[in-house]
């Protein structure tokens, strides 16, 4: 064969495996998806939320899920930045989205509990630059439709006193020092009256589904 039929072969070649790469092997990428992780034998204050719209991740996430708790066996391993990302409940790092994936074993360098990380950030930032905990595993989640919405205070529950704690923000009063990344339910990027309704409004049901 000659040489330049051999070149002609594998430009053919290597266009139609970058076609086949642009609409065959990209990932149908979609809307982010927010996840919340446990420590197993820690309290849930070690918990933390994870963002992604990687298809591979949420189907990772999603078959874990799909087991018993106990039987969760995959942990987060992924980059972390600073800031909760306004994701990461309050605390001061958090996985940056679509830069994390479940792992059955990790090195022990980025293996900690949140808490350690929020301790000594300068170190897992700048030199880990990572966060593997192995005891962690998917515990659900979180989205618009959970009961999150409405938690503007991040306590997990939806109650009076976040409809204080917005009605204390619209008289412009301090609020937390972070909000729940469903706080703002109406989607105006601010918190106020519409919150305290709405959570009024949730309040009200919770408390007559609970009449006997
Ligand atoms: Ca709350
Ligand atoms: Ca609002």
């Amino acid at each position: 064969m000659k040489k330049k039929h051999l070149i002609q072969i594998i430009k053919t070649l290597c266009l139609a495996l970058f076609i086949r790469g642009l609409f065959c092997l990209s990932p149908a990428w979609g809307e982010v998806r927010y996840f919340e992780f446990a420590l197993r034998g820690y309290s849930d204050s070690e918990n933390f939320i994870a963002a992604t719209s990687n298809p591979a991740t949420i189907a990772q996430v999603e078959a874990q899920l799909q087991a018993p708790e106990d039987q969760r066996r995959m942990h987060i391993n992924g980059n972390i930045a600073a800031g909760n990302g306004g994701v990461n409940h309050c605390w001061g790092w958090h996985h940056v989205t679509n830069q994390w994936a479940l792992a059955e074993m990790s090195m022990e360098l980025c293996d900690g509990r949140p808490s350690h990380v929020e301790d000594d950030l300068d170190y897992w930032l700048n030199t880990v630059g990572g966060f593997c905990p192995w005891s962690s595993y998917a515990l659900r989640e979180v989205g618009k439709d959970s009961v999150a919405e409405g938690d503007v205070n991040n306590d997990n529950a939806v109650n009076l006193d976040d409809a204080l704690v917005s009605l204390q923000i619209a008289s412009g009063l301090d609020g937390p020092p972070c909000l729940s990344m469903f706080a703002d339910v109406n989607g105006d990027d601010s918190i106020g009256i519409e919150e305290a309704i709405y959570i009024l409004q949730v309040f009200v049901r919770i408390l007559e589904s609970s009449e006997p």
